[in-house]
């Protein structure tokens, strides 16, 4: 997956018109979008298949898959049916339901992306604890997509330690939850960015700036 400018822009906007405002504005310097709960509930999973169609878009689909095989399957099947180029599936779950996503996008010759650690501060109460051996069991697995935190630069030093610099790892919590994107491309490969842009009044604009600080 090329992701233009290293900026994943994170859609979670609740209605599909604003949506298709705001990627249009920032099409010029973004490329993947990822789309999660707030707009698939609101608008359905169409929102997916809309943006595919209308837009030339990697899309990510967020819905932090976490359940049994059989319920991961038909998660990961839909959603794949409905256009998303990737998925991003919780690593907690263990070795068989995780399998079970790459399982499905094989077959749909498709992305599953492992979220190992949160970036909210309550992630470090359990997931921290156990993040590290997310990371090796995806690494085991064959699994060369994986999501770690922005928020916590050593934390995410220590995923890419593990992961090894031939996964490419993306990393959200730049802007709102405090993280700095400069430091966080020293590990990262792409930063997930949601309000910083789309709460913006310009998200072209919020965009450039990104760009040009990160370029710096
Ligand atoms: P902003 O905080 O608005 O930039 O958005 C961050 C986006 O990344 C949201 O869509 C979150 O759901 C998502 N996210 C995290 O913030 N933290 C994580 O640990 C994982 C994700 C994610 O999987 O994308």
């Amino acid at each position: 997956m090329e992701v233009k400018n290293r900026i994943i822009l994170a859609l979670d906007v609740q209605n599909i018109k604003n949506a298709l405002k705001i990627v249009e504005d920032v099409s010029e310097q973004i490329n993947t979008i990822k789309i999660g709960y707030p707009l698939v509930l609101s608008e359905g999973l169409e929102s997916i298949t809309i943006l595919k169609e209308n837009f030339d878009y990697n899309v990510i689909a967020d819905f932090k898959v976490a359940d049994i095989p059989e319920t991961n399957t038909t998660i990961t099947d839909i959603t794949f049916k409905a256009g998303a180029d990737a998925i991003i599936v919780h690593g907690f779950v263990g070795e068989d339901s995780v399998l079970a996503c790459l399982n499905s996008a094989k077959n749909h010759d498709k992305d599953v992306f492992l979220l190992t650690e949160m970036s909210n501060p309550g992630a470090s109460m359990f997931l921290e604890n156990v993040s590290e051996y997310i990371a090796r069991m995806g690494k085991n697995l064959g699994i060369d997509k994986f999501v770690a935190p922005a928020t916590k630069l050593h934390r995410l030093a220590k995923i890419r330690s593990i992961v090894g610099e031939d996964s490419f790892l993306i990393a959200p919590g730049v802007g709102f939850q405090g993280g700095d994107p400069e430091k966080t491309l020293e590990y990262a490969d792409a930063l997930i960015i949601g309000r910083s842009i789309y709460s913006s009044k310009n998200p072209k604009k919020a965009v450039e700036s990104i760009i040009n600080r990160i370029k710096l």
